[in-house]
């Protein structure tokens, strides 16, 4: 048998974490020859504890035979401990009232805590994917918080971003999702973000040459793409869950076993290349081989993708200038 991987998952009783525990447990995540072990963190508040042992008996019930150790926890310097992958999905909400630089300050906390954490008693491997919003802000606080560790390590998620937008471009140009090679989504995890898909193809051929409409890509794509987490809340009456767990699956599978070749979005820390200052945790197409990732070089940036780009950076410059002054 393998060496089990040990998975911490923090938030582990909210939604994405309904979602995503099953499918990791079930080998979707690692392969279907790996055990795991699951290390589950939630606050330490009686209701959400009592409904993370609820669902820890419904993994128990699916008796999966991958998932060889399980247990909860209160404290993220006690549920990292050796972990491998630390999917950081718990995050404080936007509550009434609350401003934005709220929202930044609460999570700097929880984060910073949790970066301090992984640096303390995590693998000096561990790949950690943040989820919990603002993603690429707490992803950078977190690395910042574990200066042990090294800064590649830590990844925000874009992939469901990078998943919808390809949906929605192989409606568009009516092709099949599994054909379509190439595309990135540039910048932070929110509304700002620049799906591009300028160097996209279709069993080897152009998709902008096939979809052809630059006023649907301005108009259209771009914000749809960008929206699209509001339009799930207005029409579910809650925000993205299962799409969010597969998102992170995708991610961290490609990242462990490989992409194939293929391009896929990894909010990773930049390295100054297409002028995006260092250290900044953006958005890029990266290739994924032998458990890590590499960044696609040397892509020209046009004039329409540079006023893109530079107009989710400047908002996570914004975001970063708000948390600078909480950190180590
Ligand atoms: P839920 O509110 O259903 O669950 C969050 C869980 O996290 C709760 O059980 C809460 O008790 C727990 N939690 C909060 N702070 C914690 C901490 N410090 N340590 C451990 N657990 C903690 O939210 P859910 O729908 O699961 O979404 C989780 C996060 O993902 C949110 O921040 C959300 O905004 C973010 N999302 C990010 C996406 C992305 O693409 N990057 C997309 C989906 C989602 O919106």
């Amino acid at each position: 048998m393998k060496r089990p991987i040990r998975v911490a998952v923090t938030g582990a009783a909210g939604q994405i974490g309904y979602s995503l525990l099953f499918r990791i447990a079930s080998g979707e995540m690692l392969g279907k020859d790996q055990p795991v072990i699951l290390q589950l963190v939630e606050v330490p508040v009686e209701k959400a504890q009592q409904a993370l042992k609820g669902v820890m008996m419904e993994l128990e019930d699916c008796a999966f035979p991958l998932l060889v150790g399980m247990e909860a926890f209160d404290n993220p310097r006690a549920g990292f401990k050796d972990v491998d992958i630390a999917l950081l999905v718990g995050a404080r909400p936007r509550g009434p009232g609350m401003e934005r630089k709220d929202l930044l300050q609460e999570n700097a906390k929880i984060f910073t805590e949790q970066g301090k954490a992984l640096n303390d008693v995590a693998s000096r491997d561990v790949k950690v994917l943040v989820v919990g919003n603002p993603a690429n802000t707490n992803a950078y606080i977190a690395m910042k918080s574990a200066p042990d560790l090294p800064a590649k390590n830590f990844t925000a998620m874009l992939r469901l971003d990078h998943n919808r937008a390809l949906s929605q471009l192989a409606a568009k140009a009516n092709v099949a999702v599994a054909d379509i090679e190439n595309l990135i989504v540039w910048g932070n995890h929110s509304p700002t973000m620049y799906p591009d898909y300028r160097f996209a193809t279709v069993k080897g051929e152009s998709l902008q040459a096939k979809i052809n409409d630059a006023a649907w890509n301005k108009d259209t794509f771009i914000p749809k793409v960008g929206k699209r987490g509001a339009a799930i809340i207005e029409a579910r009456g809650l925000s993205s869950a299962a799409s969010a767990a597969n998102a992170a699956i995708d991610h961290i599978r490609d990242w462990v076993l490989g992409s194939n070749g293929k391009w896929v979005t990894m909010g990773i820390p930049s390295d100054g290349s297409y002028g995006i200052p260092e250290g900044i945790m953006y958005g890029v197409p990266v290739i994924c081989e032998n458990g890590e990732y590499k960044r696609v070089e040397g892509l020209e940036v046009d004039a329409f993708s540079r006023e893109r780009m530079d107009f989710t950076l400047a908002e996570l410059l914004e975001e970063r200038d708000g948390i600078q002054h909480l950190l180590p």
